[in-house]
């Protein structure tokens, strides 16, 4: 295999079930290269370590520290683009996943396909070795055509809905964009031997911290610079839709299924909808981690009214999950006290996820003739942390046109309308809807003027 984006998710769940399926069953067949996208830190780390790192549980429940050795490659992808080609082009490789977060698609949000104006987009198409996560998949599937090397399965393993087929749908743009000469072979090949299934991963693995280094060190007697922090719960449903070999999964836990749709969107929907509202709530009065903005009462009632009033009347769960057993469950992860995951963090290129997690549900409301109160609330925290976070603070793809829209002077009247103006993130309908502004503006002005005591006052009180 190899997994493009080896961040501490990556190691913490696609690393875990591939070993986890390769004990349960017995067989030592798999292995996975890694490819650090942007940065090579993880790869230096690795490498040294024959790419042996620790999984540390953190939280009720957690097994004792584990040693994981599914990682047999690392590259850095930034350094060896050339490589990371060869290693998905190897006849020995069936399967690529990838985590490379939701900026690392490169979408163009008018059009939801392939960014081709985006300058790396643009540099990999010209024939530089591919250095966006695409143009590796792309280029790799264009020389196993030429060499025969069989057929291949891409998973994607981000927080998107439907992945699996946006991938497919990304990569196709991307082989449709070459020179005529290239593109019709590569087209023809990809729909002949190259499948994209779908998957919903799950699990919360914070970035590590030097504290965590030093706790895996004491406890472990090694000192392990690439050890990854986990909750110890974790989840991977999978669209069976494979054209090559795989590893079983199924023995690790994971669930093969033909609804992946229904359990992206009520992850998305419930748990990140959530997970963000209480990041943007938790920035705007001071709290650090998820676990302290979810232990203040006020803030986990607003999550409780957002999931139970807004999102759950507008999805349909997937067979076998119980819509407010899953969110009481979520909010009881969420309050794992050890796990130290940072609201700067989840809070974090905010103009990718408010869309795909939170905006969905408000339409969903407005078009059934419901206010979305509680989600408006959470949209209205995020603008407040757009607003308030100065200069090249903000930790954001599009920080550049956040800060460009918003006006000098700063109050719910001028901030809401400046930044529901940014089409990249909210389309005319949603930015001319008066429910939707008014809501926006009502809890922008309470978190902007009365802070916490106005929220505890509102949030009981709504
Ligand atoms: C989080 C997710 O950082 C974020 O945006 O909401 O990474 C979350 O921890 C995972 O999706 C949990 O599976």
């Amino acid at each position: 295999m190899v997994h493009l984006g080896l961040g501490a998710f990556a190691r913490a769940h696609t690393a875990v079930f591939t070993e986890n399926a390769m004990l349960a069953t017995g067989s030592s067949d798999w292995g996975i290269v890694g490819v650090t996208q942007r940065s090579d830190t993880v790869a230096r780390q690795l490498a040294p370590q024959d790419g042996l790192f620790t999984v540390a549980e953190r939280g009720s429940g957690a097994a004792p520290l584990r040693v994981v050795c599914s990682i047999v490659e690392a590259i850095s992808g930034r350094d060896h683009p050339e490589k990371v080609v060869d290693r998905i082009a190897a006849a020995t490789t069936q399967v690529v996943t990838l985590t490379v977060t939701e900026k690392g698609y490169r979408i163009d949000p008018h059009t939801g396909s392939l960014n081709t104006a985006d300058p790396q987009v643009h540099a990999d198409l010209d024939g530089q070795p591919p250095q966006t996560a695409i143009g590796q998949i792309a280029r790799g599937i264009q020389h196993r055509a030429r060499t025969g090397a069989g057929p291949l399965t891409v998973v994607s393993c981000d927080n998107l809905p439907g992945n699996g087929e946006l991938t497919g749908t990304l990569v196709r743009a991307f082989a449709a964009a070459l020179p005529d000469a290239e593109s019709g072979p590569l087209l023809a090949w990809l729909d002949a031997n190259v499948t994209f299934p779908s998957t919903m991963v799950d699990r919360m693995v914070p970035a590590t911290t030097d504290g965590d280094l030093a706790a895996v060190e004491h406890e472990l007697g090694l000192r392990d610079e690439a050890a990854v922090v986990a909750e110890p719960f974790m989840q991977w449903v999978i669209e069976d839709n494979f054209a090559a070999g795989r590893p079983a999964w199924e023995e690790a836990g994971a669930l093969f299924s033909n609804d992946v749709a229904a359990w992206e969107a009520a992850k998305l929907r419930l748990l990140n909808a959530s997970h963000s509202m209480l990041a943007y709530l938790g920035l705007a009065t001071g709290r650090e981690t998820i676990a302290d903005a979810v232990g203040e009462d006020s803030f986990r009632t607003a999550c409780r009214l957002m999931l139970a009033e807004d999102a759950l009347p507008t999805i349909s769960l997937p067979q076998g999950l119980d819509g407010s057993t899953y969110c009481a469950q979520v909010l009881d992860r969420f309050a794992n006290p050890a796990l130290g995951h940072t609201t700067a963090k989840v809070g974090s290129d905010g103009s990718q996820k408010i869309g795909l997690r939170l905006l969905t549900t408000v339409r969903a409301n407005l078009d059934a003739g419901r206010e979305p109160t509680w989600a408006a609330l959470a949209v209205a925290a995020w603008m407040h942390h757009v607003a308030t976070t100065a200069g090249d603070g903000l930790n954001d793809p599009l920080a550049a046109d956040l800060q460009a829209a918003l006006p000098a002077e700063r109050s719910a009247a001028t901030v809401v309308p400046a930044l529901l103006g940014v089409r990249s993130i909210f389309d005319a309908g949603l930015a001319a809807n008066t429910t939707f502004t008014d809501l926006l503006t009502h809890w922008y002005r309470i978190i902007d003027t009365t802070g916490l005591d106005g929220l505890r006052k509102e949030i009981t009180h709504g």
